[in-house]
């Protein structure tokens, strides 16, 4: 028998994109489940081309539930994944919430899938969105020369801030229109752009340094997931890493610049074919004819993209590269369906 899904938080930004997902892959289930706050419950979603009642979150809906997939909020999946796994379910969680604890095992299946069966609280967690976007490609560089610092600056999309993300930049983006001048003087860009929604300052027409929530001595939460889940992904406890993680007027898609040095020398080319050759990654590196990758060409696929490959000019053992990944699909669902794939294979083996 295929085993029973459940996808919690199945209305979502992520939980969107994860039912688009799921539509392609149809024989990897038996019954899919959608779970979602009561405030939802009711409502009918499509997926696999049928149209699925969503359940209000309660135990119960656990019962018989061989896999549980988890997109919610950090404090929802604390007090819920741990009664799905009571109940028998495999959770795996997309939230914060497990990621660093040592016995959930954080999971990408093109750097650690043997990772996944080491699950004595039943949870697997799914690593941050913008981790995600960089981490396949840094791994299998790190593979070939032995990482042992990062320098991260990240361009994440809205819908890293969810839906209301989307919304409020959406909205801003409407109110700026056709203003011809604006941008050219301190503060006339937040005078017209209405609320700020999750954003701490205005995003369009603007950057904005800043994800997550304050931690100390002023790092974000956000840097600190990048610095922390890079480590733990990577087995490497002592890595380096500095991350400044930036917010930027696109919708989907986070893109980060990295300086990563290694324990050998690198070489350029031999650089481009690892990542070229890589399951996961595709290469757009023509610099001379302007092809790199950019989010707007990236949103909705599946891989990470990498381009602007160069030797560090000061250091030999240092790559600088460009990388863009779609934060909702390798970012979250589709990693998370990767991990579900996983798990799903021995449940039926
Ligand atoms: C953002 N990466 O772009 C965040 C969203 O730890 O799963 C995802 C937060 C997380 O704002």
């Amino acid at each position: 028998d295929r085993p029973t899904l459940a996808v919690v938080g199945a209305t979502g930004a992520v939980g969107s994109v994860m039912l688009q997902i799921l539509s392609t892959r149809q024989d990897v289930y038996g019954e899919i489940r959608l779970v979602a706050s009561p405030r939802s419950a009711g409502r009918k979603l499509s997926v696999r081309g049928e149209e699925v009642e969503v359940v209000a979150l309660a135990p119960e809906v656990f019962d018989g539930v061989d896999v549980a997939m988890f997109d919610v909020p950090d404090a929802v999946s604390a007090e819920w994944a741990p009664v799905a796994a009571e109940r028998g379910a495999v959770v795996v969680d997309n939230s914060g919430a497990f990621r660093m604890d040592d016995d959930v095992p954080l999971v990408v299946p093109e750097v650690n899938p043997e990772q996944v069966r080491h699950r004595p609280r039943g949870i697997i967690a799914n690593p941050n969105c913008t981790t995600l976007s960089m981490i396949v490609a840094i791994g299998v560089l790190h593979e070939m020369y032995g990482l042992s610092e990062l320098v991260v600056a990240s361009y994440q999309a809205a819908s890293g801030a969810g839906q209301e993300g989307v919304d409020t930049l959406y909205d801003q983006l409407e109110r700026v229109a056709g203003k011809r001048g604006l941008g050219e003087r301190p503060g006339d860009i937040r005078g017209v752009v209405g609320g700020l929604g999750p954003f701490p300052a205005p995003l369009a027409l603007n950057v904005v340094p800043w994800a997550g929530s304050l931690k100390e001595d002023g790092w974000s939460s956000e840097e600190l997931k990048v610095r922390n889940e890079s480590r733990k992904i990577l087995g490497l406890p002592d890595l380096r890493v500095s991350a400044t993680c930036v917010r930027v007027p696109v919708v989907t898609t986070h893109s980060l610049a990295v300086h990563a040095v290694f324990d050998r020398d690198v070489d350029q080319r031999e650089a481009q074919a690892v990542l070229a050759g890589a399951p996961g990654v595709v290469l757009v590196d023509h610099p001379e004819a302007y092809e790199f990758p950019t989010p707007a060409d990236v949103v909705g696929t599946d891989p990470t993209w990498v381009g602007r490959v160069r030797r560090s000019l000061d250091d030999p053992r240092a790559l600088d590269l460009f990388l863009c990944g779609d934060n909702l699909r390798k970012g979250a669902a589709l990693n998370t369906a990767q991990i579900a794939e996983l798990v799903a294979a021995e449940l039926t083996r």
